[in-house]
């Protein structure tokens, strides 16, 4: 039934998730539903490419992994960026082992996805324990966040001067920890957070103007959400329809973390089913090429029409289509127009 109902209604809908109605609020505000895939190897690369494209996008997708100098600079830089330009962050993590790894794989080591991407991803092949031991670790993340600044002010050295920060205080919250030590200001507004509770569970109360309501989203900022994948966009893969039912049935035992898929299709068949279908495999090939629908590597490539028109995809994931152009924020432009006239086709806007 979400299949032709606006964004913003979805948003509104009693039991989405906070996180979820945040995405779906900034969808509609940016008019947007174009997710970069920013697979690039250098810090320097990625927080250009998130400049030039941010306006364009309503999530930077990473694999931080494959970025050789990734660290705290990296994440401070990104989460300024995200917040200037108002995207999320989701890092294509494909978490596949036993509960007790991904919980450490995920707020630990040198790359702690929890503490900087608002969303993540998930296998199911381990078995369904992987999707509450993510949760878990994200309370925890969450927790620890707090604790962190609650030391931080009761043992921390009084105001200084005026600390070296990449940019002015800003009225509204830091996104996580990054930032947390920018300033006085930043402290303070972190400290009016804390009183917000940081419920994983739905939010009442969101109806309302987009701007509104993403301004109250904006002081819970540090949320965490997992989606499951369900399907690759990889030729011959070997998640098979029966193991995309158990990702469907697992998310619908965590409606209040598990707030979509990657997958090619949407696959809400439930009337409370409010999932998110995010789509990678994504490409406008570029004239006189229609032809070409691979990478020769097994990926597959459908347009952003066929995957929002067709099959009700909701957030269509792009990569080589944007980075490998010429003026790239101009590309991406081009993608967030295609994906979002289709969008609007399908639910009648
Ligand atoms: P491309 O350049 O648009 O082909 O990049 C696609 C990105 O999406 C790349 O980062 C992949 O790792 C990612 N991806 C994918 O292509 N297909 C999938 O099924 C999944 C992720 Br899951």
């Amino acid at each position: 039934a979400v299949w032709t109902m606006s964004f913003k209604d979805r948003a509104a809908l009693p039991n989405t998730p906070p996180l979820a109605a945040y995405l779906l609020y900034l969808m509609t505000i940016k008019q947007s539903n174009l997710c970069l895939s920013a697979d690039v190897t250098s810090t320097a690369e990625l927080l250009a490419l998130a400049t030039e494209v941010g306006d364009s996008i309503c999530l930077l997708k990473t694999h931080a992994d494959i970025i050789d100098d990734f660290g705290d600079r990296t994440v401070r830089a990104l989460r300024e960026i995200a917040r200037q330009k108002n995207f999320l962050v989701f890092e294509d993590r494909k978490f596949g082992d036993i509960g007790s790894t991904v919980q450490k794989q995920y707020t630990a080591g040198p790359l702690a996805i929890a503490k900087w991407a608002e969303i993540t991803n998930a296998h199911l092949f381990p078995g369904p324990a992987i999707v509450p031991a993510l949760k878990s670790a994200a309370a925890s993340a969450i927790a620890a966040y707090n604790t962190t600044v609650h030391t931080e002010i009761s043992v921390g050295p009084p105001a200084s001067p005026s600390p070296p920060s990449p940019s002015p205080p800003s009225s509204s919250p830091p996104a996580g920890p990054v930032g947390r030590k920018q300033s006085t200001v930043s402290i303070s507004t972190t400290i009016s957070t804390r009183t917000e509770p940081i419920s994983p569970q739905p939010t009442p109360g969101l109806a309302g103007e987009p701007a509104d309501v993403l301004a109250r989203l904006g002081a819970t900022p540090y949320l965490r959400a997992l989606l499951l994948l369900a399907e690759m966009s990889s030729e011959g893969h070997m998640l098979t329809p029966e193991y995309r039912e158990a990702c469907v049935k697992t998310a619908r035992e965590h409606r209040d973390f598990v707030i979509g898929f990657v997958a090619q299709r949407a696959l809400n068949a439930e009337p409370a089913d409010n999932f998110i279908t995010f789509t990678p495999g994504v490409s406008l090939p570029p004239p006189g090429q229609e032809g070409v629908r691979g990478d020769g590597l097994g990926q597959q490539y459908e347009t952003p029409r066929d995957a929002v028109l067709g099959r009700g995809c909701d957030v269509v994931i792009v990569g080589r289509g944007i980075l490998r152009a010429e003026d790239r924020a101009k590309e991406a432009e081009r993608y967030r127009r295609e994906a979002w006239r289709a969008y609007e086709e399908r639910v009648g806007a």
